[in-house]
């Protein structure tokens, strides 16, 4: 053993997150992720992009792809992130985040991504059929991430376990190379009641855009009554609310709403059901609709107000991609000449 101590990343902070490019955005996103973006925004370098390449790991409709790209940005800017605070661009803008993918499949193992557990889920019983980037896509998670430096990522809890594959690539890159401390170890943001939001029809399914049934989500342009009839027709069971979070916790759809309640209203649960004890969902569930609506719908207004104006929307992204590519290139080019690749003698 040397007796050298291990160097460690000694970068500037900066915070990384997306979002795929897939479909509507919902409240899941919004709490797991976008209510975080606006609060790291005022602590440290920020890069937001918008999920393009990660969205085609299941088909896409040509036609639509840059829209619903817009839409997400729109929603980003609706929610309360400053475009001159923080860089938002199109992932496929940006070809250092393919490039870097690229080496990193030649870093990560089989076995490693053999293990995740998202894959399993999403590509259920006919696994032989699913893209290959499907399969790979924490990897370029990973690219996404490390191409800048990013120290934390604010993601919602289902994307715990490929934070942690992106901090096996970066250390097994580190080791490989001699490079000690030139990838971060990147540390996760994953906290308060909005990392996981459930399905509103099944308190032990992930609410997420691709669920079949629209009533299982709340979607960020939905209207005031969409809103209130999802929460009226959301699961739930008879008894009233209880007292204590290990009671609420034996009943995941109750445990859902109340998680809902408490963090567009920014408190504990604990603290939302000091409010609510005892209470039935006769009195929680019209309380919990006002609360969504007066959160969600001026977001959904603003962001029907900026897509009215696409070519506003691209003057914001392309800020962004230039932003992004001043630190993605140098730390590609870097990454580059550790791997051995060519560059031409001076
Ligand atoms: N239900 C959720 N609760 C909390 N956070 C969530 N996130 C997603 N669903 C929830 C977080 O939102 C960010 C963006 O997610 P994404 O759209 O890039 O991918 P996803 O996690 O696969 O989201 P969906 O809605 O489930 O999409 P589909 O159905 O297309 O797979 C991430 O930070 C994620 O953690």
């Amino acid at each position: 053993m040397s007796d050298t101590p291990p160097v460690v990343y000694a970068g500037p902070k900066r915070i990384l997150s997306g979002v795929q490019t897939s479909g509507q955005l919902h409240l899941g996103n919004y709490l797991g992720a976008i209510v975080k973006f606006v609060r790291l925004q005022e602590e440290a370098e920020c890069f937001y992009f918008l999920a393009d390449m990660h969205a085609i790991t299941v088909w896409q409709d040509p036609d639509k792809l840059a829209d619903q790209m817009r839409e997400v940005a729109a929603a980003f800017i609706a929610s309360g992130v400053d475009p001159a605070k923080a860089a938002i661009f199109p992932q496929s803008a940006v070809p250092e985040h393919a490039e870097l993918a690229w080496i990193f499949n030649c870093v990560a193992r089989l076995g490693w991504l053999d293990r995740m557990t998202q894959f399993k889920e999403k590509s259920g019983q006919h696994k032989e059929r699913s893209s290959v980037g499907l399969y790979t896509y924490p990897v370029l998670q990973a690219a996404d991430i490390l191409v800048y430096k990013a120290t934390h990522v604010p993601v919602g809890e289902d994307q715990k376990q490929h934070l942690e594959l992106t901090r096996d690539i970066a250390q097994k890159f580190n080791n490989d190379f001699g490079a000690q401390g030139f990838f971060p170890i990147t540390e996760p943001v994953i906290e308060g009641p909005g990392a996981r939001i459930m399905s509103l029809r099944d308190g032990a399914a992930k609410m997420s855009k691709s669920d079949p049934s629209d009533n299982s989500r709340i979607n960020l342009l939905d209207d005031a009554d969409a809103m209130a009839t999802k929460i009226r027709k959301a699961k739930t069971d008879p008894e009233p609310l209880p007292e204590t979070l290990d009671e609420l916790k034996a009943r995941p759809e109750a445990d859902n709403l109340v998680g809902i309640y408490a963090a567009l209203s920014g408190v504990t649960k604990a603290q939302a059901l000091t409010e609510f004890a005892g209470k039935g969902f006769g009195a929680f569930k019209p309380a919990l609709a006002d609360l969504t609506v007066a959160k969600l719908g001026p977001i959904g207004a603003e962001m029907r107000r900026l897509l009215a104006d696409p070519a506003e929307i691209d003057r914001v992204l392309k800020i962004g991609v230039e932003k992004a590519r001043a630190v993605a290139a140098p730390v590609v080019a870097d990454t580059k000449r550790l791997v051995g690749f060519w560059s031409p003698k001076p």
